[in-house]
């Protein structure tokens, strides 16, 4: 076990605003987790994507909204659960020096029904948004599995920890399990989402050369099936449909910061065509196509897309 700290303690302040985002982020993983046995139901609502939201998507979405707004030196919220973005005071980019910072609150919500995993997903940009992965100055994700882990990147590294409720109820303990987190060189596991019929010729011609090479893991949550491919080697990917050519996840809230943790941790990202980092936004809920893991693999994908 690495060093542990508590989150958001005040006898222990954050040195920058991206470690007291992701401290807030932690804090909020007790009140999440505990909330989620009664919201697995749909809310009655559909989001920006024309997506039903669930009960739990709406419930982390305002807990997390509330907790990043309140940290000093974020301008800008927004979630892939709101319309547009929240002010929160502080110019962002040119000129100003607060961040911007978007979440996808429950990543694979729908998940909840069948108690499978789910995520949380950050991304903290030097740029108002829209922005491309290129303005991101850190990203992370909280895993809730059997086990609640958080993966954050930055400019000096990428780690993983574990956060547990301390016992008094009145904090969590981030614990670092591995402070140098690195895709693991000899790729072992694919997880692919969208219905078969529904991908793309060359998409599939791609899929049947990885199926006989690596081993099938897939979970139906972005974040539990990336933190796989970074635990094993390997590649995910949601990639454009016949009938959605972008896709179905969100270059802002997910693609961005998924790309960007995985360059960091050694692998590559892409669109299908270029990096992913480098797609340059139209707004907010874009969608993109993500195809991501190891390097030779995104290399592949991209060759047999390009035909
Ligand atoms: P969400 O953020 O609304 O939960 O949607 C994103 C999720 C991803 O986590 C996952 O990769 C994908 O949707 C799975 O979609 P599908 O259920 O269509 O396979
Ligand atoms: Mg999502």
């Amino acid at each position: 076990m690495g060093e542990s700290r508590d989150a958001g303690s005040d006898a222990d302040p954050p040195d920058s605003v991206v470690d007291a985002v992701f401290d807030a982020v932690a804090a909020t993983v007790p009140e999440i987790r505990a909330a989620l046995p009664g919201r697995r139901v749909e809310s009655g609502t559909e989001n920006a994507s024309g997506e039903s939201v669930m009960a739990g998507d709406l419930y982390a979405d305002e807990l997390l909204g509330e907790a990043i707004t309140a940290v000093s030196g974020v301008g800008s919220f927004v979630s892939e659960e709101r319309e547009t973005a929240v002010d929160a005071g502080g110019a962002v980019g040119d000129g100003g020096d607060a961040y911007a910072v978007a979440i996808d609150p429950l990543d694979g919500s729908s998940n909840l029904r069948s108690n499978n995993a789910m995520g949380t997903v950050v991304g903290i940009y030097d740029a108002p948004l829209p922005a491309t992965g290129r303005d991101l100055v850190a990203a992370g994700y909280v895993l809730y599995g059997p086990i609640t882990t958080m993966v954050v990147a930055d400019e000096s590294s990428v780690r993983e920890e574990v956060v547990e409720s301390d016992d008094d109820g009145t904090g969590v303990t981030r614990t670092i399990v591995d402070a140098d987190l690195t895709l693991p060189a000899e790729p072992t596991v694919y997880g692919f989402g969208g219905r078969v019929p529904d991908w793309p010729d060359q998409f599939t011609d791609y899929a049947r050369e990885v199926e006989s090479e690596l081993k099938l893991r897939y979970g139906g949550a972005m974040v539990g099936d990336v933190n796989q491919v970074l635990t094993y080697g390997g590649v995910f990917a949601y990639p454009a449909l016949v009938d959605a050519p972008d896709g179905k996840l969100r270059l802002q809230f997910e693609a961005n910061p998924i790309a960007y943790i995985v360059d960091r941790a050694g692998g590559a990202a892409s669109d299908g065509d270029r990096d992913i980092l480098d797609v340059e936004p139209g707004g907010i809920h874009d969608r993109v196509p993500l195809y991501v893991g190891n390097e030779a693999l995104i290399e592949r994908l991209e060759a047999t897309l390009a035909g």
